[in-house]
C-alpha cells in the first residue's frame, strides 16, 4: 500500500523527519511518500497558519489522487484541512492527533499533551472536544519552544520538552503522554525512557491507523458530509478549481 504522509508546513526538513519517522514503523509492503505544500508557513502556530497550511493540504491530496494512493495522513498537530481532505478522497485520510488520543486512549485511562508553543494548546483542546477525548486527557502542556526549534536548536527543544513531560508525570495523574508536534516524531523513544512513561507521537501512531484501515478495506464515506464537493464556480486565484469533479 502508499501511504502518503502530508505535512501541511514548508519546511522541508521537518518533511523529511517525518517521512523517516513514518517509514521506521510502516510494515513491509507500505511504501511512504513524504511531501509539503509548495506554498503555505514554515511553521503551524496559530490559527492563521492552519487556515492557509489547510488549502496545501488539499492540493496534497488531490495531487496523491492522481498517484493512486491508498491512504493519507495530516502530518501537523491541529489536524488542518482534515475534514476538507477526507471529502476529496475515498481513501483513509488520518490526523496525526485525532491518531494519537485514538493510541493513548487503548494504553492509559487519562494523558496529557506536551505541545510546542502554549498559544497553540487550545487548537488541540477543540480537537480533543470534536473527537470526543476531552475526559481522557487531564491537560494540554507547552514546552513554550517556537516550532522550527525541533529544527534549528533540537537539544534544547528537546530539553525543554522532557522537562514539560516530568511535570506531567508527576502533577496530573495520567498513565502516558501525547506529543504535540508532528516536529517531535524522531523523540518519542528517547522521551519515553527519559520519563519512565508511554510516550505516543502521532506519525507512527497514524501510520499504523492507516494500515489497519486499508488491511480492513475500510474507505472514507462518500454517504453524507464527507461526500464528494459539488461541482461549483470558484472566483479569483480558485477559479482553477471551477466545475471541478472531484471524484
Ligand atoms: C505541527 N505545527 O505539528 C504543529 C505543532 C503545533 O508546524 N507542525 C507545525 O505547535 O501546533
Amino acid at each position: 500500500m502508499h501511504i502518503r504522509v502530508i505535512n501541511p508546513n514548508t519546511t522541508a526538513a521537518m518533511t523529511a523527519k517525518i517521512g523517516e519517522a513514518a517509514e521506521r514503523i510502516a510494515a513491509p509492503g507500505t511504501r511512504i511518500s513524504a511531501v509539503n505544500p509548495a506554498s503555505g508557513p514554515v511553521s503551524i502556530e496559530s490559527h492563521f497558519d492552519e487556515a492557509i497550511s489547510a488549502v496545501g493540504v488539499t492540493e496534497e491530496v488531490r495531487r496523491g489522487e492522481a498517484e493512486g494512493a491508498d491512504a493519507y495522513i495530516v502530518a501537523c498537530f491541529g489536524d488542518p484541512g482534515l475534514m476538507a481532505a477526507r471529502e476529496l478522497t475515498r481513501a483513509p485520510v488520518i490526523g496525526i492527533a485525532e491518531a494519537a488520543f485514538h493510541m493513548a486512549t487503548l494504553i492509559s485511562t487519562r494523558f496529557s499533551i506536551v505541545t510546542t508553543l502554549g498559544r497553540t494548546g487550545i487548537i488541540a483542546e477543540h480537537l480533543l472536544a470534536s473527537y470526543g477525548f476531552a475526559g481522557h486527557c487531564r491537560r494540554v502542556r507547552a514546552a513554550e519552544i517556537p516550532v522550527l526549534d525541533l529544527e534549528e536548536d533540537g537539544d534544547a527543544a528537546y530539553q525543554r520538552i522532557v522537562t514539560e513531560c516530568r511535570r506531567a508525570r508527576d502533577e496530573d495523574g495520567i498513565g502516558a503522554i501525547v506529543l504535540g508536534c508532528g516536529g517531535m516524531a524522531d523523540l518519542t523513544a528517547r522521551i519515553s525512557d527519559a520519563v519512565g512513561l508511554p510516550v505516543i507521537e502521532g506519525v507512527t501512531a497514524a501510520v499504523k491507523l492507516a494500515e489497519a484501515l486499508v488491511g480492513l478495506g475500510l474507505q472514507t464515506s462518500k454517504h453524507g458530509d464527507l461526500a464528494f464537493p459539488r461541482p461549483k464556480p470558484f472566483t479569483g486565484r480558485f477559479s482553477e478549481l471551477s466545475d471541478t469533479r472531484f471524484e
